[in-house]
Parts: structure tokens; sequence; C-alpha cells
């Protein structure tokens, strides 16, 4: 029995409002419009940045369904849709490309402008994505076709924090063959930021975090040391320049914290260090610099996504995975069904998952 052109009853689960638990409720999904897709959900990963909407850090409209690091197959698409039709094998794009705004084509840029006017406030939508819900509907620019081989339980990480942690290595960084790197937080993002610094050929890694628990898979998939904060009576970033001879090449924040992007920044070289924000800040913080901070050389930046432009990237991201250029086992440490969702945040907020992969 075909569901295209019919609303789908389905569940999700729905954050009405912060700090509260979700709740798994019967949702309606309307057909998709024109230039919409709407794909069957089969995993979707949890992340930090979902969690940053629950504690109330990150503010979108409410209530909604959260959930941007997912996979799945189409149902059924709307009209004008080219790139992809029923029953090709998908990864929703929570950094869409629609390919003609300004951000598109730049040749470096990926935070498509479009995303910015595209819905307004419809309960289905966060992030473009919405894939804590057995049926989403997303807009065309935000969905991405990948190999009908793949495993969509472990590729879904490919939607967000695989990609981010790798692609702010290889990417956005541009780490080099014998350099040294710092790593702050070792969560799934964190861990593949590593993961990127030994692809491409890091000579020393060093893994930070405040929860020693972490420092096992760090080494597994490439830390070369391992520290905690808590360990040293002086600051962090002094204990990395001595280490460092002055500094690391490379380092990145891949936590959310002020504190710690400035222990970051302070990590890298003064003289050649590249500092990288990944972790997304809480609202409304900043930080104040002394611009002689930059001024001798040093290069600051971020990115989301790791700086792939996802439509053209997640295809190929998926391919190498496939080809065992890069692991995602390790950093799948749980798997639940789906109705058992708030028990993956609290394994994430008591430190005791990497990554928790929901299952439809
Ligand atoms: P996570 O919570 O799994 O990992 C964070 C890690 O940081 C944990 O291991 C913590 O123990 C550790 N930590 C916490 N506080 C400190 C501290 N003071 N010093 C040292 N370590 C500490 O999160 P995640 O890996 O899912 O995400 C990490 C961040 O990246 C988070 O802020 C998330 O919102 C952000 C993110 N950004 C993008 C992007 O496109 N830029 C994408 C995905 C996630
Ligand atoms: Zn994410
Ligand atoms: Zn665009």
């Amino acid at each position: 029995m075909s569901t295209a052109g019919k609303v789908i009853k389905c569940k999700a689960a729905v954050l009405w409002e912060t700090k509260k638990p979700f709740s798994i409720e019967d949702i309606e999904v309307a057909p998709p419009k024109a230039h919409e897709v709407r794909i069957k959900m089969v995993a979707t990963g949890v992340c930090r940045s979902d969690d940053h909407v629950v504690a109330g850090n990150h503010h979108t409209p409410l209530p909604a369904v959260l959930g941007h690091e997912g996979a799945g197959i189409v149902e059924s698409v709307g009209e004008e849709v080219t790139s992809v039709k029923p029953g090709d094998k998908v990864i929703p794009l929570f950094c869409p490309q629609c390919g003609n705004c300004r951000i598109c084509k730049h040749p470096e840029g990926n935070l498509c402008v479009k995303r910015f006017t595209c819905k307004g406030k419809s309960i289905y939508n966060f992030m473009c994505t919405s894939t804590f819900s057995q049926y989403t509907v997303v807009d065309e620019m935000a969905v991405a076709k990948i190999d009908g081989a793949s495993p969509l339980d472990k590729v879904c990480l490919i939607g967000c924090g695989f990609s981010t942690g790798y692609g702010s290595a290889v990417k956005v960084a541009k780490v080099t063959p014998g350099s040294t790197c710092a790593v702050f937080g070792l969560g799934g993002v964190g861990l593949s930021v590593i993961i990127g610094c030994k692809t491409a050929g890091a000579a020393r890694i060093i893994a930070v975090d405040i929860n020693k628990d972490k420092f096992a898979k760090a080494k597994e998939l490439g830390a070369t040391e391992c520290i905690n904060p808590l360990d040293y009576s002086k600051p962090i970033h002094e204990v990395i320049q001595e280490m460092t001879d002055g500094g690391v090449d490379f380092s990145f924040e891949v936590i959310g914290r002020i504190d710690t992007m400035m222990s970051s920044l302070l990590s890298s070289h003064a003289a050649c260090g590249v500092s990288v924000v990944v972790g997304v800040p809480p609202h409304s913080q900043s930080l104040s610099v002394n611009p002689l901070l930059l001024l001798l050389g040093r290069t600051w930046k971020g990115a989301i996504f790791g700086g792939y432009k996802s439509k053209d990237s997640v295809p190929k991201l998926v391919a190498d995975f496939m080809a065992n250029k890069f692991p995602l086992e390790p950093l799948i440490t749980h798997v639940l069904p789906f109705e058992k969702i708030n028990e993956a945040f609290e394994l994430l907020r008591s430190g005791k998952s990497i990554r928790t992969v929901l299952t439809f």
C-alpha cells in the first residue's frame, strides 16, 4: 500500500520545553511539497548539539522534533525533485547546499545562506532535518543520496559528528604530515578530529579531556598522549606549551565552552599555530581577545560541518567509509531502539557514551 501523497501518522520524539525529557508522540507528517523529500528514518545518532537545545543553551522554536544525524530511505518526493527518488538511501543535511547562493558558489564556504529563509516554525523542522521521527520531510537541498549498500545504522554519523570532526582536521585546519595537534574534548566529534589528524599524518596528537574514561578510545583512534586538566595545578595551555616547544601546530576545541576555546587558542603556537573552534558555545557568550594573540602569526578559525559542502561531500564520505578509509564503529558505543531516546541522552550527559545510535 503506497503512502505517497498521503499524510503519514507516525511516532516522533517531541521536545515540548527545555530541560524536560522527550515524549514519544503520534505526529502527522504531510506529503512533500514541490522541492521536498519525505524520508523514512532508519537510524539516527544523538549529538551534543541536540542536547544544547534541551539544556536551553541553543535556542530553537519549541515544540520541535530534534535530531540531525540520521540516515534513511526516501519514501516519496514532491514535484520537481530530481536528485533523489523513492527507495534511495539518503542522509539528511543539517547544513544544506542549494548550489546557487553566494556561499555555495564560493570555493571554500559551506554555510549555504538559503537555509535561513527556508521553512518557518513547523513542528517537524529542526536544523532542516528533524531525524528523531519515523518520517521526516526535508528540502531537496538538505538531502544527499548515498551508496545503496551502505549500513545506515553506521553512516548516519556522517550526517554530523564524524564529518564535522574529520573535516575540521583535514579540510578546515589542513593538518600537515609530521605536525603536532591538540584536541580538546573527546566525544564523538573530538574523536573524529583525532581520526582526521591521524589520517593527515600528524606525528603527535595530544588528547585533552576531564573525563579520563575517554582516553582509551582516544588512544585506539590515534592519540599519542592523553592529558586531564584536573591533574595539573597550572593552566593546561602552559602544560601543552611545555610539552611541545611553545605550542602545537594545530589545536581544536570540540567541547563548546568559552574557557576551553581560549585554552585551545593559547595551546597553538603563537607564531605558526592554527586553532579551530568546533564546539558550539552557549548562546550570547563572548570572548574578549588581546589582538597580540593573533598579531604574531596565529590563525584562529571555525567551521560547521567540517567545512564540507554537504550535498557534494556526504556521498563521497560514505564511499570512503565503504572503502575502509576510516572507521565509524569505534564511535558507536550504544545502539538502542528509538523509543529509548531519553536513555540515550542520559548516557551522553553522564559521559558514558560516545555515540548512541537509535534505530527505528
Ligand atoms: P560530547 O559531549 O560527546 O563530548 C564533549 C567532551 O568534552 C566530553 O568527553 C567531555 O568530557 C569533555 N569536556 C567537557 N568539559 C570539558 C572541559 N572543561 N575540559 C576538557 N574536556 C571537557 O559532545 P560531541 O562530541 O557530540 O560535540 C562536541 C561539541 O561540538 C559540542 O559543543 C557540539 O555542539 C559541537 C558540534 N559542532 C558541530 C559543528 O558543525 N561545528 C557539529 C556537531 C557538534
Ligand atoms: Zn551534531
Ligand atoms: Zn546555497
